[in-house]
């Protein structure tokens, strides 16, 4: 197993870089904290018309039975792939689900989103694996869990928690960041999953990484700010400074990318008239524990972790450790 260096945050409870005051614990569900972390986006407003996207076939849809045999199956990663997540801190794979599974999806989390929408936002929702077979087939699916394990080089892979991210059309970016600043865990042998659930072109707002594991320490000084859009316009502008590669690119019905929790990233606004469906997982080999002073940036951790305190290992009912593919 390869070692990875400690989260930078473990003995650290003011969040990202020094100043900022976010010691305190999120009083709030994790669809008001979505509301608050979208507002410390720098995106000043767009007038522009929405864009119709192309249209997508994803051809005879496959039955509930079909989908979880298709993510029952092993993905053959390669030895280029693995190299490519150590180094850059994230991959994109083709083909990790076919375009019909991923409409399969797509209407199943339609349904758990439920309708509304009408205005801006990213709409989340967690902890459908719970109530949903289907969600919950393609969450702890041994064919997505091989990818991370192979791709973390740890054998034993625990659920963080799984998500619902639909960006509505018009919604603006979302800020620059490393998830390692969000999970409240002892490790950086964690890994999430971005996985589309309709073609993303660049008018909706494709997940959009910084080239690079080290990265990350080029931004450990900028402050992180509560109120406003500082943090994500520095690390901006630290980044073009530095000449640290942006890599925005459409992902395809059934790509799914996966990133490090080291690994800045940002997505682009929905500039679209379609919503942008997208299911996060997030795991962490087995073993990690919860940090000691967990911040409001980790949101409602305690769903997701329950029955937990700080400083004890992450282990509950709703951290199953995947199975390996068959
Ligand atoms: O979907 C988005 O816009 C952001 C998702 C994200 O930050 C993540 O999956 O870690
Ligand atoms: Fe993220």
């Amino acid at each position: 197993m390869r070692t990875s260096p400690p989260n930078p945050y473990l003995s650290d409870a003011t969040g990202a870089g020094p100043a900022e005051d976010v010691g305190t614990a999120w009083d709030g569900d994790n669809s008001g904290w979505w509301d608050w972390y979208m507002s410390l986006a720098d995106s000043g407003p767009d007038t522009s018309p929405l864009v119709e996207p192309e249209a997508h076939d994803p051809g005879p849809l496959p039955t509930d039975d079909e989908v979880v045999a298709e993510l029952g199956r092993a993905y053959p990663v390669t030895d280029e792939m693995i190299d490519a997540f150590a180094q850059d801190g994230f991959v994109r794979l083709p083909g990790v689900l076919s375009p019909g599974a991923a409409e399969v999806l797509r209407r199943r989390l339609a349904r758990l989103l439920g309708e509304g929408g009408e205005g801006e936002g990213l709409r989340s929702r967690e902890m459908m694996w719970r109530e949903d077979p289907l969600v919950c087939a393609a969450v702890l699916s041994p064919r997505v869990g091989g990818i991370c394990s192979d791709l973390l080089g740890a054998r034993d892979l625990r659920l963080y928690h799984d998500s619902a991210l639909c960006k509505e059309p018009g919604t603006g970016r979302t800020p620059w960041h490393y998830d390692a600043h969000h999970f409240p865990l002892d490790s950086t042998d964690v890994i999430s999953t971005w996985m589309p659930l309709q073609p993303v072109p660049s008018a909706m707002g494709p997940l959009t990484f910084a080239r690079g594991m080290q990265a990350y320490k080029l931004v450990a000084d900028v402050a992180f700010d509560k109120h406003g859009t500082s943090y994500d316009r520095r690390v901006a502008e630290t980044f073009r400074d530095a000449g640290v590669e942006v890599v925005e690119e459409p992902f395809a019905a059934g790509d799914v990318s996966f990133h490090s929790t080291l690994c800045f990233h940002t997505a682009g606004a929905n500039r679209t008239t379609r919503q942008r469906m997208v299911l996060g997982s997030t795991y962490y080999a087995d073993g990690a524990s919860i940090i000691d002073h967990p911040t409001m940036v980790s949101g409602d951790w305690r769903l997701f972790v329950p029955d937990t305190s700080p400083g004890e290992r992450a282990a509950s009912e709703n951290n199953p450790v995947l199975a390996p593919p068959v």
